[in-house]
This record gives C-alpha cells, sequence and structure tokens, in this order.
C-alpha cells in the first residue's frame, strides 16, 4: 500500500499514520487523511462481497490489521417513481443508509475507525452524539472488546438509539447541556485521559463513510448528477465528497456530482454562511429541530463541507421541521422506506430546490437517507399519532374499514 499520511487541511502540515491526534499540532486545523491513488478499480471490486471493504486498496488500514466489522455498507439504491413525482423530478434514488447493521451510515465509519483504534492499542473509545454515533461506537467497541463511554445530551436522544448504546455496555453519560457542549467535554477527556476519540473529527472514521460514493458508482454505473445530504456535524457529506475526488484522481471515473448540503432550519450554521458568503461560521447558541440527530450549533467538519459544496459547484438549504416530518412520512407511505427525521431532511430539501428551479424538473438525484425510521418512534407516534382502539367486535370494526380507500398518490 502507499504511504499513508495525516494532513492539515489549512496548512498543510503532514503527521504519521501512527500519531493519536484529531487537529493540527500548529494550526488546530482539521486533518485529513492522503495517501497516493491506488491501483486497484472495479474489476477487483466486483470479486468482493458489496459493502465497505469491497473497496479496500482505498481504505488506509495498514495490512494485516485485524479489522472489526459487522458487515457495513453494500446498502440498497432505490429508485423511487412515485415520490420521484411527489418532489417533481424526473428521476430519484434514495440510498437508504437505515440498512446498515446499527440502523445508520455510522457504521461504514466505525468499522474503519475502531479497527485503527484497536490497531493503535487504544483500549477504550468515546463520543459525543446526537444519538447515532453513540449507537455504532457502542456496537463496535462490543464486538472488538474495547471499553466504550458515550456522553449525550440529556433527554435530546431518540429512543432506538439510546437503547442501542445502553443494550451494547456502553458507559452512557447524559449531560446537562447540547451536543456541542457534549463534544467539547468528550474531547477534554480523550486529551486528558488517552481515550480514543471517534466522532467524525476523526479523519479515519470519513474513510470508512467516503465508500458510499464507490458504491454508488457501482450501484448506477456513473457518477451521478447531484447527491443531498443531510448536515449535522458535517462529517458525512465532507466524506462522500472525498470519495468522489479520490475516485477520478485515480482515474475509475470522470466528473463529479454536484453536492447539496441541507440543515434543519433551527440548527442551520453552515446554510448560513453560505448563504452570506462569509468565510468563517457563526455558531448558534441553541440549535432546536424535530431531527434531533442534526440538533447541531457548531459543526467542527464545516471547513471540509463547505468546500466540498463550493468546489462541486454545490447546493445548500435549510428546512423547516413542518417539511422535513411531511416528507418524512411521503418517502415512508410512498415508497416503503422508514427513515428518520434527519434522513428526510435531503429529500425535502431536493423538493424544495426542484420548485425554485435551483434544480432542473428533467434531473436525476440521489438522496442520502442516513438513518431508519425504528431509530425514533416517540416522533413517529407525535406526528402519526396513537392507533385507533375499538372494542373487539365486528360493528366497531366495520365503522373503521373503508375497502374502497384509495391509495395517497
Ligand atoms: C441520521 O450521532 O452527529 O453531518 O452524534 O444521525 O456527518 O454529522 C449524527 C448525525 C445525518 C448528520 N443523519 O451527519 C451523532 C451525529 C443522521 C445522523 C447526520 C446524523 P454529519
Amino acid at each position: 500500500m502507499s504511504e499513508i499520511t495525516l494532513r492539515c487541511i489549512s496548512c498543510n502540515t503532514e503527521y504519521g499514520p501512527e500519531e493519536i491526534i484529531y487537529s493540527c499540532k500548529k494550526c488546530g486545523g482539521l486533518l485529513e487523511v492522503r495517501m497516493n491513488p491506488p491501483e486497484a478499480g472495479f474489476d477487483d471490486f466486483s470479486r468482493r462481497a458489496f459493502g465497505v471493504w469491497r473497496y479496500r486498496e482505498f481504505i488506509p488500514i495498514e495490512e494485516g490489521a485485524e479489522i472489526v466489522s459487522l458487515d457495513e455498507g453494500g446498502t440498497p439504491l432505490y429508485r423511487c417513481e412515485r415520490l420521484a413525482k411527489w418532489v417533481g423530478v424526473r428521476s430519484l434514488f434514495i440510498k437508504y443508509e437505515g440498512r446498515n447493521p446499527t440502523g445508520s451510515f455510522k457504521d461504514r465509519g466505525m468499522t474503519v475507525g475502531v479497527t485503527k483504534a484497536k490497531s493503535l492499542g487504544s483500549k477504550a473509545v468515546a463520543c459525543a452524539s446526537t444519538g447515532n454515533t453513540s449507537a455504532s461506537l457502542a456496537a463496535y467497541a462490543a464486538r472488538s472488546a474495547l471499553t466504550c463511554y458515550v456522553i449525550l445530551p440529556s433527554g435530546k436522544v431518540a429512543m432506538g438509539k439510546l437503547a442501542q448504546a445502553l443494550m451494547h455496555g456502553a458507559k452512557v453519560i447524559s449531560v446537562k447541556g447540547n451536543f456541542d457542549q457534549a463534544l467539547k467535554l468528550v474531547m477534554d477527556i480523550s486529551r486528558n485521559m488517552g481515550i480514543y476519540l471517534l466522532n467524525s473529527i476523526n479523519p479515519w472514521r470519513l474513510e470508512g463513510q467516503k465508500t458510499l460514493a464507490f458504491e454508488l458508482v457501482d450501484q448506477l454505473g456513473y457518477v451521478p448528477e447531484f447527491v443531498a445530504v443531510p448536515m449535522g456535524n458535517c462529517g458525512n457529506i465532507s466524506a462522500i465528497w472525498k470519495g468522489f475526488v479520490e475516485l477520478e484522481d485515480a482515474g475509475l471515473t470522470r466528473g463529479k456530482p454536484r453536492m447539496f448540503g441541507v440543515q434543519a432550519a433551527g440548527a442551520a450554521p453552515v446554510v448560513e454562511m453560505l448563504r452570506k458568503n462569509l468565510d468563517r461560521l457563526s455558531p448558534m447558541k441553541s440549535p432546536e429541530t424535530v431531527a434531533t440527530a442534526i440538533r447541531i450549533g457548531n459543526p467542527v467538519n464545516w471547513p471540509k463541507a463547505v468546500n466540498a459544496i463550493r468546489s462541486s459547484n454545490g447546493l445548500y438549504d435549510a428546512i423547516s421541521d413542518e417539511e422535513i416530518v411531511e416528507t418524512q412520512k411521503m418517502i415512508a407511505c410512498l415508497e416503503g422506506i422508514g427513515v428518520e427525521p434527519a434522513s428526510a431532511a435531503s429529500v425535502a430539501g431536493v423538493r424544495k430546490a426542484v420548485s425554485s428551479g435551483s434544480i432542473p424538473k428533467d434531473a436525476e438525484v440521489v438522496c442520502v437517507c442516513t438513518g431508519h425510521l425504528l431509530k425514533d418512534p416517540e416522533e413517529v407516534i407525535s406526528v402519526c399519532g396513537k392507533p385507533i382502539e375499538i372494542p373487539p367486535d365486528l360493528q366497531a370494526v366495520s365503522e373503521i374499514i373503508r375497502p374502497e380507500q384509495t391509495p395517497l398518490l
């Protein structure tokens, strides 16, 4: 394998792959994993199982490392004809990341991040999380016999995610504060107590998440025109963009998609920054949205996400909670695909962009739906209501059943 380095995206200082650092020692900038383009191509990949490790040569983990895996990635790409009509676009696909082992895209990153933690000799791992990162890290830590600490914003983590972190045996710490405060805390802990940090500021994690781009090219046979991604801490959009850049640099594809970053209106600091064309992010103090996964006011990876959007001639927008919930229902009812609220933001963003004309009606769009419906059952009950309760008799049930009812669209 070619030489691997960690490089600061601001000042280009390089570090060795064995260094345990999460930001540049000189300037504090974000780090990125760099390597020369590998020789392998899609013919080599096609002989292997569909998933993250199919793209082994592009994953900068040294040969011989013991890989920690739960068979992540290899998620379906659904063509959605009825949803496309509702959105108003010619062709729409959903890349359904809810089909990962713990029900979100985070597993792509954790298989690589936890493998790295093991190969560095770490005994304990930690993260702050709005929920999915903690569910995923807890599972991968269990799989590899690592001690796991997760720090969660009290009362703001969806029930399914909390259940996962608890059951997989993580030490779950709830802080009276929001995600941004929890992240600051866990960064201090990891620095002072030698616990390996697995938030998306950890560049190794993004190396797993970039494989979503590889899978899209594998599934479509070409590079899609638009890829819409919900943004929270902004790791995922950065990782997917990195995947497309590396594919082109290796000569495996030509061209890159326009990246579309979507935030919830109550937690949209990156969209604000781009709208005002600023060169720095102003953090939002009290982010609030029904999509608790992306309830983040100070996303650490904003420089990478802004670069992805600007250099892809991309798009960005913020979506109201009402639009997020309506879209979540339409995805579920029109296509049978169950996603959590944050995931629906990508589709909602595309719908808005098509109606305003910033995405043409004859375009083809891939929406990344990042997490499973069952992650947040309480939100479902609050927006759908409880089931109708009746006595166990035919009269009562026949008052409800209307066989002539037509489908939604
Ligand atoms: C379903 O779990 O930040 O922009 O701590 O769970 O890469 O942060 C979750 C993020 C989108 C945003 N969709 O991704 C966490 C956390 C879902 C998510 C995002 C998250 P990033």
